[in-house]
């Protein structure tokens, strides 16, 4: 841990920030994950992952750069990996879970702006995040508001971001854009490295993430069962791990979880105990270190049985077709895939609400929690027609507003159980 401590003076941390967060980060872990009953054994992979979560990895990444490689930093599921991969480029989705410098933050970003992206601001100007601070270039999005807008600050203080472009509307004007935006996100990924896209590192990057995503389809698919064979807050880490560990390494952890899974669904055993009531967790992405609602909630009684969010099914959804031949035709394909993301920044979402239907009845969800951080306008408004929605349907809804502070825990705490014992 020394030469750990070398690595990151030597990306510009501030050390005794960064100690206190690797502290907090790690009593966090203990309590809510280790103190989990019936996990996976095959588990102690992510939590190795998580007690090297800026060791390992890191020196991983800073091997990759001393080879040749760049690393892009990402804060959107939008931002396609099989391209910055065709590119010689590895992606990092970067963490967006905790407050961090607010007093600092709040000099760029007005108070009411979402926790998610004061978080990616807070890392940066209270430098406490390695993985920022290896990459070369960071994408941004025009995506909501609040984003698209605190990029334009964000640049006084990174200097290597690129903002992409991204369509609001599901129209063949939309697809249009996006493609347009793929094709010239390719270009710069290529300038950055010096390495051109080919037939063969497309396809080659196309089935990488494929298996990548497969795998978690393979995990959320098994969750159906009862008893749930694995803790919600165990396939969120592995969700919120997905984005930035070795995608190769990835795969064969979850397939192995899942092996784990199939054998326990066979012998009747599970986390929790059967007939625990079942809750589908729909709403805004749950970033990295972000495990405050779903701890409540596994400890209230219930078991997170799906994710309808970017860090669960809605970003994994959906392989790109492997059948392209030409870099043109996987481009296409590629477009198709991320073309159908439901979030909520499109105008109408009517694909969403379906999603949450469907997953609720796949997994056998007794109640839907959505979860909105406040201020989030897109999944805030969405959150109305969703619960009006479900409930004609007899499914009943919960709608959470929070954001990553611990000062409503108690409060929250006493809504959820409320919930949970009418299921
Ligand atoms: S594709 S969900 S990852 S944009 S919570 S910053 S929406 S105010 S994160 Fe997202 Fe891409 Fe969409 Fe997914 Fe804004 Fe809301 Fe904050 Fe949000």
């Amino acid at each position: 841990s020394e030469n750990y401590r070398q690595m990151w003076t030597e990306l510009g941390l501030d050390l005794k920030a960064h100690d206190a967060l690797l502290g907090v980060l790690s009593e966090a872990y203990q309590n809510i994950f280790m103190a989990q009953d019936n996990r996976p054994e095959a588990m102690s992979y992510f939590d190795f992952v998580m007690s090297e979560v800026h060791g390992l990895r890191i020196k991983e990444l800073l091997d990759e750069k001393a080879a040749g490689r760049k690393i892009i930093g990402s804060y959107c599921v939008f931002v396609p990996e099989e391209i910055a991969l065709a590119a010689n480029a590895t992606l990092i989705g970067l963490c967006t879970g905790a407050d961090f410098a607010t007093e600092e933050v709040e000099k760029y970003l007005p108070r009411n702006t979402c926790a998610l992206i004061k978080s990616a601001f807070g890392f940066k100007l209270g430098r406490v995040c390695p993985y920022l601070e290896t990459t070369d270039m960071v994408v941004g999005e025009n995506t909501c508001d609040g984003k698209k807008k605190a990029y334009e600050s964000f640049k006084d203080i990174i200097n290597n971001l690129y903002v992409m472009d991204l369509p609001q509307v599901k129209s063949a004007n939309g697809k249009a854009l996006l493609k347009a935006e793929y094709v010239r996100f390719k270009e710069a990924a290529e300038q950055l490295t010096g390495v051109q896209v080919t037939a063969e590192s497309l396809q080659a990057a196309i089935k990488l993430v494929n298996a990548k995503r497969a795998a978690m389809l393979r995990l959320y698919q098994l969750r159906a069962a009862d008893p749930a064979p694995i803790s919600g807050l165990d396939a969120l880490l592995a969700n919120q791990v997905f984005f930035y560990d070795n995608p190769e390494r990835f795969t064969a952890s979850v397939n192995k979880i899942c092996d784990e899974l199939e054998q326990r669904i066979k012998d009747n055993t599970g986390a929790f105990p059967a007939k625990m009531p079942r809750i589908l967790v729909s709403g805004c992405p749950q970033a990295m270190p972000n495990w405050k609602l779903p701890a409540i909630i596994e400890t209230s009684g219930a078991v997170i049985v799906g994710e309808e969010s970017c860090v669960g099914e809605r970003g994994v959804r959906n392989l790109v077709d492997e059948s392209g031949t030409s870099v043109d035709e996987m481009l296409d394909a590629i477009v198709e895939r991320y073309f159908k993301v439901d979030c909520a920044i499109f105008t109408p979402n009517c694909d969403r609400l379906q999603h949450i239907e469907q997953m609720a009845k796949a997994y056998n969800a007794d109640g839907v929690i959505h979860y909105g951080l406040q201020f989030c306008t897109p999944y805030l408004m969405e959150s109305m027609p969703v619960q009006k929605a479900l409930e004609q349907k007899n499914i009943p809804c919960l709608r959470i507003e929070t954001d990553y502070s611990m000062e409503d825990m108690g409060q929250l705490k006493t809504r959820v159980e409320a919930f949970i014992e009418q299921l």
